[in-house]
């Protein structure tokens, strides 16, 4: 396991780039470029992610970066992977295709079923900042209940998509979730989804204060508390074995997770709710919770 301290000094993710302040995905982004050793070919969709990366002839990203039509990221990586592997350059480089909730959960899920049903081979990491945020934050698949959108003016009324679970659905080797403000646990997922082949999908919370309605100081502590609460849940599925990792893992020992309350009442995007959306928020995370520690038992048990 990785700590904060040795992860990688080099760094790919120039600072000064076009983000707004405090945003969790240059976070998220900075770990997952260490894994890779900066060894690798990203796709990427339009998203706060293309901002980041910044306007052509600039760049704030030291990779090669192909910028992609929305719903084709996940197809343009097959292709990019394909294309090295004739090259036979196909072990230098890993294909990240990286793209938003709006992008994976919504618009280019397809692409991306087709390609996990064939196994192809790059790693897919969906950063969830929770609604459509490049574009002034419209609701999208992966949005939570009662959050307040452009097109949810009194408060979504359906709960997320499970994404993750979509995709271990499909018989992939390697699924993980984790939050940008972890970088550690980024790094350690990425780092391991770089050392296996097939498609590896991880699923990156990501804490957005322009969207989310918090002060950009306070992005780690939101992240933080989102998985506090178990609303955000670290872990990986590796071979059909679940484990909780991290910060999640400890929660499952102490059983001492924080009211969804207090994540409710730290964000503006939450002001419509009142105590008995909640209160059903706070039950559907309970028991999405259990199931998750349920399955971690589980696998401890059977060593
Ligand atoms: C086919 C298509 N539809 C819509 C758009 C407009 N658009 C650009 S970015 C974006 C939002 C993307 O949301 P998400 O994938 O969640 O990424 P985020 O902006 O939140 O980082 C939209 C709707 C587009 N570029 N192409
Ligand atoms: S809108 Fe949110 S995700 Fe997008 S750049 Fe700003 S803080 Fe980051
Ligand atoms: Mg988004």
């Amino acid at each position: 396991m990785t700590g904060i301290v040795s992860l990688p000094e080099r760094e790919y993710v120039l600072s000064g780039n076009r983000a707004c302040a405090g945003c969790g995905l240059g976070i998220g982004l900075r770990a997952i470029v260490k894994a890779l050793d900066g060894k690798v070919v990203m796709t990427v969709p339009a998203s706060c992610l293309t901002v980041l990366g910044g306007m052509y002839p600039v760049t704030s990203v030291e990779v090669p970066w192909i910028n992609v039509a929305f719903p084709s990221t996940a197809a343009a990586a097959a292709g990019a992977a394909a294309g090295l592997r004739a090259l036979g350059r196909g072990d230098e480089l890993t294909v990240l295709a990286m793209a938003g909730d709006g992008g994976t959960a919504d618009i280019g899920i397809q692409a991306l079923s087709g390609a996990a049903e064939r196994n192809d081979d790059f790693i897919y990491l969906c950063y969830d900042n929770e609604a459509y945020m490049n574009t002034g934050t419209q609701r999208s698949g992966l949005t939570p209940q009662g959050a307040l959108t452009t097109t949810t003016w009194s408060g979504k009324r359906e709960n997320p998509k499970d994404m993750p679970r979509i995709m271990e659905a499909h018989g992939i080797p390697y699924v993980a979730s984790t939050s940008a403000v972890y970088p550690d646990d980024v790094f350690d997922k990425v780092a391991k989804a770089r050392g296996l082949h097939g498609l590896r999908y991880v699923h990156m919370n990501t804490p957005c204060p322009a969207g989310w309605g918090f002060d950009p100081k306070d992005t780690v502590r939101l992240g933080k508390l989102a998985v506090q609460t178990g609303l955000v849940v670290l872990y990986e599925i590796e071979g059909g074995m679940f484990r909780l990792t991290g910060r999640s893992r400890a929660l499952a020992k102490s059983q001492a997770r924080t009211p969804v309350a207090e994540f409710v009442a730290a964000q503006s995007r939450f002001r419509g709710m009142d105590a008995k959306a909640v209160a059903a928020l706070q039950a559907w995370v309970d028991e999405r919770w259990s199931g998750y520690c349920a399955r971690h038992t589980r696998t401890t048990e059977a060593g």
